[in-house]
């Protein structure tokens, strides 16, 4: 991880070890933290650099109360964005969804979405990150988020890896695949449906009006 910290922090620093009576140190990015909370016990725990990049956050918990209910390896970081995808589900009573989106640069960003049961974490998924606003694509009177999980490699002008577009529903059960939605429009869009994830040694032309599918304006 590349840091750097700008002149404001490090004078801050300054003046706060002049103040202290300590000798200098070469750490001039101290750690803050950050926290969300959903509803009046659940919340997520992480820190950033002061001086680095705001915006990236890591060293991820999940707490319902004090108690863990999930820990993000000290490497992988999180962003906080504004989204039209929901970050928070409840289920029932005893059941909730949080989806929080991962900075996995140099790739695409990418939805883990944690599943809590009784206090509990029942299910560990990583899903697409949506980039556009949700749509009906299927003319089922419900919104579908579509995504597509990473960019894959081009080859010539014009040929690229089958790379399908997922679609997610938000729904009383959960913020789910919608397996039936998902293979019908990749037929359309592929010509034929290949699986759920992106397969190195299918080959297509570069499908037309993508845009279209992923509600892209
Ligand atoms: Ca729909």
């Amino acid at each position: 991880m590349v840091l750097s910290c700008n002149s404001k922090v490090k004078d801050q620093a300054e003046i706060h070890h002049k103040d202290q009576g300590t000798a200098p140190t070469t750490d001039c990015c101290p750690l803050l933290s950050y926290s969300v909370s959903y509803g009046d016990t659940i919340s997520l725990e992480a820190v950033y650099y002061a001086g680095g990049e705001a915006d990236w956050k890591f060293k991820l918990r999940g707490l319902i109360g004090d108690k863990i209910f999930y820990q993000a390896d000290t490497l992988t970081e999180f962003e906080f964005n504004k989204t039209a995808w929901p970050k928070f589900k409840r289920i029932d009573r005893n059941t909730f969804q949080i989806l929080v989106e991962q900075n996995d640069r140099p790739f695409k960003n990418k939805i883990i979405r944690l599943t809590v049961k009784d206090g509990q974490l029942t299910d560990n998924v990583i899903i697409p990150h949506f980039d556009s606003p949700p749509k009906d694509f299927d003319n089922d009177g419900e919104l579908e988020y579509a995504g597509f999980l990473d960019f894959v490699e081009a080859f010539d002008p014009d040929t690229t890896l089958y790379n399908p577009i997922l679609y997610f529903e938000d729904t009383e059960s959960g913020f789910n695949l919608d397996t039936l939605t998902t293979i019908r429009m990749n037929r359309e869009i592929w010509g034929a449906f290949h699986g759920f994830e992106i397969r190195e040694d299918l080959k297509f032309l570069k499908p037309a009006g993508k845009e279209k599918y992923l509600n892209i304006k």
